[in-house]
């Protein structure tokens, strides 16, 4: 609990010091969210896009949050001794001027626990919590996951 409100309070500087510095002006914009469409009793559901940051700074994406689940983490998949696993991460960082790809077998969102899994073709809206400040609500579109975003060099 204690971790909890130290990292709060440390996010409340944070976002206090970037939203006086930014007048506004995030430099954050969110490209092609998609959620992966799963079964009706899937427990959990991945969430993909890619984040560009135009800032001169680093961020870091802090929170995900989204109406109709137990909890929504950042998370990435991590190979640990060839086992593909995913991992939960207490956030995902953007480059200064550079910008993350949240894929499949990579960093991704994981709405857990739905009360009802979404179907195929319908939006599903996450919030967004950037340190500098910088809230956004996107509306990611539930697809299949054979339609990758980008192609993965698993042939070489
Ligand atoms: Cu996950």
């Amino acid at each position: 609990m204690n971790k909890i409100i130290s990292s709060l309070t440390l996010f409340l500087l944070f976002a206090t010091q970037a939203s006086a510095m930014n007048h506004g002006v995030t430099g954050i914009s969110i490209h092609n969210p998609w959620v992966r469409s799963a079964p009706a009793n899937a427990p959990v559901l991945g969430v993909f896009m890619q984040i560009n940051n135009k800032t001169n700074n680093a961020v870091k994406l802090l929170s995900a949050d989204a109406d109709g689940y137990k909890r929504v983490e950042i998370h990435r998949t991590l190979n640990d001794n060839g086992l593909m696993k995913m991992v939960k991460q207490p956030f995902a960082p953007i480059s200064a001027g550079g910008k993350l790809q949240l894929k499949p077998g990579s960093w991704h969102i994981m709405l857990i626990k739905p009360d009802k899994v979404p179907s195929k073709g319908s939006m599903v809206a996450i919030k967004l919590e950037f340190d500098n400040g910088t809230m956004q609500t996107v509306h990611a579109e539930v697809k299949s996951g054979q339609k990758m975003p980008m192609n993965d060099n698993h042939g070489h």
